[in-house]
């Protein structure tokens, strides 16, 4: 999986900056060890921001915990800056908390900094028993109101790495897009999509 993790970001097609963001436990440190991208930076501001960087080839990550904490999201804006593209994951099998969810996605992309990035949501933990599926989740966090986004749902199991690689593909694929058309980017194409569970 690594060389094709390799394979994949060699293949940007210039510098990105991504957030990877999400609730507490869906599973976004798990995903980030799986990527196996090198050194992960913790950074632990006095303010209690936990914020996690790698950067690996042409990428630029930045990893955090969105939830609550209404006083410092006045901070998050400082990592917004230039991100391409967000990747929200969410605890497929926690229903109850997909709606906060698609509240917190919502809230951080109301921002105008954010306003040509493109979403990969990462339906993660589809191994449990009571996950439930791409579409539910998609609806659930009413991600089809956004409709200037491009975005995608992908199945996961973070730490078996299933489905990571498939929506990283569909991501570094769509940034290269932009990336060749950035002067008429305003009037690209919108495409929203979820992806099913493969098996590897
Ligand atoms: P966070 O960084 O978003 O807060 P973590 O989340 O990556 O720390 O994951 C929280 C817990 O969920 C961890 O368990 C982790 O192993 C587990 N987890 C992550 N992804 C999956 C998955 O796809 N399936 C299952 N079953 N568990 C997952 P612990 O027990 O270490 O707290
Ligand atoms: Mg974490």
């Amino acid at each position: 999986m690594g060389i094709l993790f390799a394979k994949l970001f060699g293949s940007l097609n210039k510098e990105r900056r991504v957030l990877m963001l999400g609730l507490d436990a869906a599973g976004k440190t798990t995903v980030l060890n799986m990527l196996n991208l090198g050194e992960v930076v913790a950074t632990m501001p006095t303010i209690g921001f936990n914020v996690e960087t790698v950067s690996y080839k042409n990428l630029a990550m930045t990893i955090w915990d969105v939830g609550g904490q209404q006083r410092i999201r006045a901070l998050w804006r400082h990592y917004y800056q230039g991100s391409d593209a967000v990747i929200f994951v969410v605890d497929s099998a926690d229903p109850e908390r997909l709606e906060e969810a698609g509240e917190e996605l919502q809230r951080v992309l109301s921002d105008d900094l954010l306003r040509d990035a493109i979403v990969l949501v990462y339906a993660n933990k589809q191994d449990l028993p009571n996950a439930v599926s791409c579409k539910h989740v998609a609806e659930a966090m009413q991600l089809h109101r956004d409709r200037q986004r491009t975005w995608h749902v992908q199945s996961a199991v973070a730490p078996k790495g299933d489905g990571l690689y498939e929506g990283l593909d569909w991501m570094v694929r769509e940034l290269n897009k932009k990336g060749s058309t950035s002067s008429s980017s305003s009037s690209s194409s919108t495409r929203s999509s979820y992806a099913s569970y493969a098996s590897s």
